[in-house]
């Protein structure tokens, strides 16, 4: 039997290495569907129950991985619903290929079934390349041209393939005028800063006396060259959220995250620094940054055109964050003077026994924090976290100390909600033989979350270390939109917005064969977590968290406080808000 432009597709992907396509399908695959068949299944047809989650899945995959995520779906709906995760592919700079089918080329143009113009609504998210197959002898160079643009520029990529065209005879580019061969394979280069830049740099650090160290996830695979940074800078180091996993929380200079969901010793570091290094972050928020004429400034990054914004930097190096940082190591000088270096540690000693403090506060039910923080030392060191967009980024961010070779992730530009349950999916087929961990608020999990439970239920089983533990923040509220409402707005909790309809998560988990555990009082959290850590198979940890306690930042300025107690003066919920508020607040101040 001839081999088609489906059969191709799939055995091009194999020799990729690829060997999981995220998808759903429909008649604008069908015939890549029969490919798959044919081809035993490999690679594999993960399929999920809806396309965002496919995309969502092979975000997680391509996270965690550092490999190339592939995501299918059909034409029109289906590669509408991909649309979301393929943003936060490009927002959080993810390499990504989206396939997706459509109508034949002889029904094009005739406003037919399912006929989307795909080329226009895919032009801004795939904008690094995007191509229609309308031959054969393209897909080979349209395919990995997709591939090697995605993993060099870490943005997703996308191909439109015509259903007819699936179903032609393969024949591949030959020797002849107008025709494209391509080839395999792709070795990343190690990109050297210029020497003369790296000397200004090295100049500009040794002058400070009050270092800061600003980490991103283009840090990551530098972990060894950061430490050596700072120790001999004497420096501390924030970490923007997306690069929580380069540095361990264990190291008494790890400042841990910045920003809205940061912490107050990140908050001091930044505010009463001389110098900042910024490797391998493009952190958007400027206010949690230096005031703008306080510090001298250097940035370090992979990418040219995410070099010298967000601040006033002296010296701009392009360049591999190891490669350039072990360029710089032999030009530091190492500092004598440790007075900088001893007070943020000390400051970061008192956040972490504050942080315990306030996850003890008793809560009703159970305090969101005491959930993070009880989980905090019983992760095992080479589980995978992730976090969906609510409160749960905050106490994500803020309670949980990463070690070992902890990874972790969350939809941190695009900051979307439901990316918690599908990124865990990504992650074990990423990483089959480590446990997963995945805080969910219970608004993510209605809107998608559950019916991921099923695509668990589905694929778990393959997985070498079953364990997988998705633990809900069940406080029947959009809880993050309505502190912001508060905070920002000075506007009371709208109930008609805000509350959430009742569902035990567990009974649901139950239901399919997944364990559900349900937790209504604080001291079960670590019998609960103990046991969601060693089941034999996937947890479901449906947590009755209190929506009175406040995410808000421990540098929440003062107009923020005064909208969020003018909005309480309207809220119904006023009395448990302020109660839990003032009590979570008063740690900071008793134990210091
Ligand atoms: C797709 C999408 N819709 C809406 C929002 C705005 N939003 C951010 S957090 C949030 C509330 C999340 O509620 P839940 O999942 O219950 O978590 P909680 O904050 O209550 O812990 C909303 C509505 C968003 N970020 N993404």
């Amino acid at each position: 039997m001839a081999t088609t432009v489906a059969d191709f597709l799939l055995s091009r992907l194999r020799e990729w290495g690829v060997e999981h396509v995220f998808a759903y399908p429909g008649d604008g695959i069908n015939e890549i569907l029969g490919a798959f068949g044919r081809a035993d299944d490999q690679p594999a047809f993960i399929q999920s129950r809806h396309e965002e989650m496919s995309a969502f899945e092979a975000v997680g995959f391509a996270k965690f991985s550092g490999q190339v995520g592939v995501c299918m779906a059909t034409s029109g709906p289906g590669a509408i619903h991909l649309l979301n995760g393929l943003y936060d592919a490009k927002l959080d700079h993810v390499p990504v290929v989206a396939i997706v089918g459509q109508t034949a080329r002889s029904a094009m143009g005739g406003s037919y079934q399912q006929e989307v113009d795909l080329i226009s609504l895919y032009k801004d998210v795939a904008s690094d390349y995007l191509q229609m197959i309308t031959v054969p002898e393209q897909l080979p160079n349209a395919l990995d041209r997709a591939i090697r643009i995605a993993m060099s520029r870490r943005a997703p990529t996308a191909l439109i393939i015509p259903s007819d065209v699936q179903e032609l005879e393969y024949s591949p580019p030959g020797h002849a005028f107008k025709q494209v061969p391509s080839s395999l394979g792709f070795d990343r280069p190690q990109l050297a800063p210029d020497q003369a830049g790296v000397q200004r740099a090295a100049e500009l650090l040794n002058a400070g006396t009050k270092v800061a160290i600003l980490a991103g996830q283009g840090a990551r695979g530098a972990t060894a060259e950061l430490q050596e940074v700072a120790e001999l800078l004497g420096a501390g180091v924030a970490k923007a959220l997306l690069g929580k996993d380069v540095l361990s929380d264990e190291l008494p200079y790890v400042t841990g995250s910045i920003g809205l969901l940061g912490t107050r010793p990140s908050y001091e570091m930044m505010r009463d620094c001389d110098t900042l290094l910024t490797v391998g972050s493009s952190f958007p928020y400027t206010q949690f940054m230096p005031a703008l004429d306080q510090a001298r400034a250097v940035q370090i990054d992979l990418d040219p055109s995410f070099v010298g914004m967000r601040y006033p930097y002296e010296v701009n190096l392009v360049g591999d964050a190891a490669t350039t940082l072990r360029a710089l190591i032999p030009l530091l000088e190492p500092r004598s003077d440790h007075d900088w270096r001893r007070r943020i540690e000390g400051h970061v000693a008192d956040w972490w026994s504050t942080m315990e403090s306030e996850a003890m506060v008793d809560a009703d039910p159970v305090n969101p924090m005491r959930l993070f923080h009880e989980a905090s030392p019983r992760l095992p060191e080479d589980s995978i976290v992730v976090a969906d967009s609510g409160s749960s980024a905050n106490w994500y961010a803020r309670q949980l100390k990463f070690r070992g070779s902890m990874r972790g992730s969350l939809s941190g530009t695009l900051a979307t909600m439901g990316p918690g349950v599908p990124y865990s999916i990504g992650a074990k087929f990423a990483h089959p033989g480590r446990p997963v961990v995945a805080f969910v608020g219970d608004g993510a999990m209605q809107m998608n979350g559950l019916a991921e439970l099923i695509t668990i239920h589905r694929h778990w089983k393959r997985w070498a270390d079953p364990r997988l533990v998705v633990a809900v923040l069940h406080n029947n509220d959009l809880n993050q939109v309505t502190w912001e409402l508060r905070a920002m707005g000075g506007t009371p909790k709208f109930v008609e917005s805000q509350v959430l309809p009742d569902v035990s998560y567990a009974d649901f988990a139950s239901s399919i064969g997944l364990r559900g555990v349900t937790v209504t009082d604080p001291g079960q959290l670590g019998h609960a977590w103990d046991e969601a850590l060693t089941a034999d198979r996937p947890t479901v940890l449906d947590v009755h968290v209190d929506p009175d306690v406040p995410p808000i930042p421990p540098h929440a300025t003062l107009q923020q406080m005064e909208n969020t107690a003018a909005a309480l003066f309207r809220d119904e919920d006023r009395w448990g808000v302020i109660k839990e508020g003032i009590k979570t607040k008063a740690q900071e101040m008793l134990t210091h």
